[in-house]
């Protein structure tokens, strides 16, 4: 987001990151020396530190993608998931409302609040069902952000994004896990040695994958119309684990055709040969699995002008192909 509104905009970005004992700025480390990003200290689950901040700096627009966003840890850390993913988002617009009721405010929605879904492609007026706490707890935050919206006449919006990807992916995701795992494998056999194989959980789930840096746009445009409105934004593709894993190793030079599914459940494996390139580990199996999720981003593209650039199979080469290369 901050590479996107440097490139388009003329706004001073202050970047507010929670404050760690060893920083963990890879992804943002080409930006701090440019005059137009500041990066200040901000946790958004203390709310007196978000009502100063805002204060403050006195925003036009205010971009909260400050949840903790993997599925997985929701269930071991529900209370931190409700706290930073949702009474996080009731201070930020409690302190606009009453500190700077024209900035424009973005909240990061999920698909994962589709949960259980009754129909796909799945569009804004899908009820809500999720499966996890951090589901529950997106939920809880779009009903705050349409409440504030309609109550105190706030720009105040929320994109129902659906699972969005890219090189700088955090490595517990399973697409980055994949991906650097055919980077090592590849790397690991080239080099005649000994690997392991991929460890992963449910096989069968469908996603609807696309570039993080398309959504960026899409963000952007529904912070910037004449009316507040939520959009959802999607390949509107969607596809399994299983052909995530076929399509990286394919990438790599382990063609598919050359490759087998062998087993089943907890002994399924994935081949090339009598090498297992990947085996099931049912530590990766979640207590409640969202199945599938397909989106239907037709609003935003027929209404916002926006429309995803890189497809599926794109998305999977960029990644592999960074992966082998670092
Ligand atoms: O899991 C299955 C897992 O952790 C995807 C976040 O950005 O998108 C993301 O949430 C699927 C699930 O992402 C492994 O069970 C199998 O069905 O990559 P994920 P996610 O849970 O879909 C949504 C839209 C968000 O809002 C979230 O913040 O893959 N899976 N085996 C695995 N998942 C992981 N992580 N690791 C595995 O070994």
């Amino acid at each position: 987001m901050a590479d996107y509104l440097l490139n388009n905009t003329d706004h001073l970005i202050v970047a507010g990151a929670r404050r760690l004992s060893v920083k963990n700025h890879k992804n943002i480390e080409h930006l701090i020396e440019n005059p137009r990003f500041k990066l200040i200290d901000l946790d958004v689950a203390d709310q007196l530190n978000v009502y100063d901040t805002i204060h403050k700096e006195q925003p036009d627009y205010f971009i909260n993608f400050a949840a903790n966003s993997f599925v997985g840890s929701s269930w071991t850390m529900p209370v931190n998931h409700m706290e930073t993913n949702a009474m996080a988002v009731l201070y930020q617009l409690e302190a606009i409302n009453k500190c700077q009721p024209k900035c424009r405010y973005y909240n990061a929605g999920s698909s994962e609040q589709f949960g259980n879904v009754n129909y796909a492609p799945q569009d804004i007026g899908h009820p809500f069902k999720p499966r996890s706490p951090y589901g529950a707890a997106k939920c809880s935050a779009h009903h705050l952000v349409k409440v504030w919206r309609e109550s105190f006449g706030l720009y105040a919006v929320q994109g129902i994004l659906f699972n969005h990807e890219g090189v700088r992916r955090g490595e517990e995701f399973v697409t980055r896990k994949i991906t650097k795992a055919v980077a090592r494998i590849t790397n690991e056999i080239l080099d005649l040695k000994d690997f392991k194989p991929l460890e992963l959980g449910n096989l069968d789930a469908k996603r609807d994958w696309s570039d993080a840096e398309d959504f960026i746009e899409g963000i952007w445009l529904m912070l910037n119309q004449e009316s507040p409105k939520d959009y959802v934004l999607s390949s509107n593709e969607m596809h399994s684990i299983r052909e995530f894993v076929e399509e990286a190793f394919n990438f790599a030079g382990f063609a598919t055709d050359q490759c087998e599914w062998k087993g089943c459940g907890i002994y399924e494996k994935y081949m090339h040969g009598d090498n297992t390139l990947v085996q099931i580990n049912p530590k990766f199996y979640r207590p409640a699995e969202v199945e599938l999720l397909l989106g239907d981003s037709t609003p935003a593209r027929e209404e916002l002008g926006w429309k995803p650039k890189t497809n599926f199979l794109e998305l999977v080469r960029k990644m592999v192909r960074n992966d082998i290369k670092q």
